[in-house]
């Protein structure tokens, strides 16, 4: 593959850390967050390199805006090959969003569009606040998606419901976007980072090894035919409870010295 001589934009991202949680901020407010390929390469640079001891992660957008998607401006003219490299480095980088070692939850607000969208796509939670939209205007700005919506979109809302929105160039509210699934939660205006927060310190506090499961084998297993996920789920669940941790976590609900499952 060609290698990509961009360097990454490394002042347009940063990690602070709060205990075992990374919060990531993309932080080109000017520009609405728009995914250059400097900060494309910033994202996949910290996802690699995330702290020893991180056990979930947090993104979320800096101004009024989660993302406004693919920097247009560099949108030049590519031939086949070129293009086909540049939805590949894309696609590199959300996978280590996706694949990389903990659980990552997007805290949106106002766009969450294009390219945008296919970055809180390849993340394991999404909570949208009420200024939260979403669009898909490559439709109508002659292009397609190139960040690996086309797989991970429709696994969210359907292809029917994706077609639509490059089609026409429908916009999703906050809330119908919830109802439809681009989102698992709807929050007040200007609390989904801490919404998201709260969710990461909760599933930092799992077993490693279950997180694992959920990320890696769950969503390999939903696209394995029924019996072969049977056979998977089997593997993975006799691993996870063989774990040590897993035993000392049942004992301590046995000895009634954990918490029980509250109504919701
Ligand atoms: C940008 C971008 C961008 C803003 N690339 N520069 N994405 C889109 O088609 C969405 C394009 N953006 C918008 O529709 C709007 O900017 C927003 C709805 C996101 C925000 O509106 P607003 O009124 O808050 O901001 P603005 O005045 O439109 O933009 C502020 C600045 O950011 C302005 O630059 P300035 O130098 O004039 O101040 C804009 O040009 C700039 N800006 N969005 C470049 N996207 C892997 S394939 C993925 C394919 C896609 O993602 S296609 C979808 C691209």
């Amino acid at each position: 593959m060609r290698p990509h001589s961009t360097a990454p934009a490394t002042d347009a991202v940063q990690l602070t850390l709060q205990g075992p949680v990374a919060v990531i901020r993309l932080c080109r407010p000017a520009k609405r967050n728009a995914l250059s390929d400097g900060l494309i390469l910033a994202i996949r640079h910290t996802f690699e390199n995330l702290p020893a001891g991180t056990r979930a992660a947090v993104i979320h957008g800096e101004g009024d805006h989660f993302c406004a998607g693919l920097d247009l401006s560099e949108l030049q003219e590519r031939d086949a090959g070129e293009g086909v490299h540049h939805s590949r480095m894309w696609h590199n980088a959300l996978d280590q969003v996706q694949h990389g070692p903990v659980p990552v939850i997007a805290a949106l607000h106002g766009a969450v569009v294009g390219g945008g969208l296919e970055l809180a796509s390849a993340c394991h939670i999404r909570v949208a606040d009420e200024t939260t939209f979403f669009a898909l205007p490559e439709g109508t700005r002659g292009i397609f998606v190139g960040g690996g919506g086309a797989v991970r979109i429709p696994k969210l809302i359907g292809a029917a419901r994706m077609t639509d929105m490059m089609l026409t160039g429908r916009v999703y509210n906050a809330v119908d976007g919830e109802r439809i699934g681009l989102a698992q939660y709807l929050v007040p205006t200007g609390t989904a980072l801490e919404k998201a927060l709260e969710l990461a310190q909760r599933i930092a506090t799992n077993a490693p090894l279950t997180n694992y499961a959920l990320m890696h084998a769950l969503p390999r297993i939903a696209e394995q035919p029924a019996d072969h996920g049977f056979f998977t789920e089997a593997l993975m669940a006799s691993i996870a409870q063989a774990a040590p941790e897993a035993k000392e976590r049942v004992r301590a609900f046995l000895e009634g010295k954990a918490a029980k499952v509250q109504k919701g």
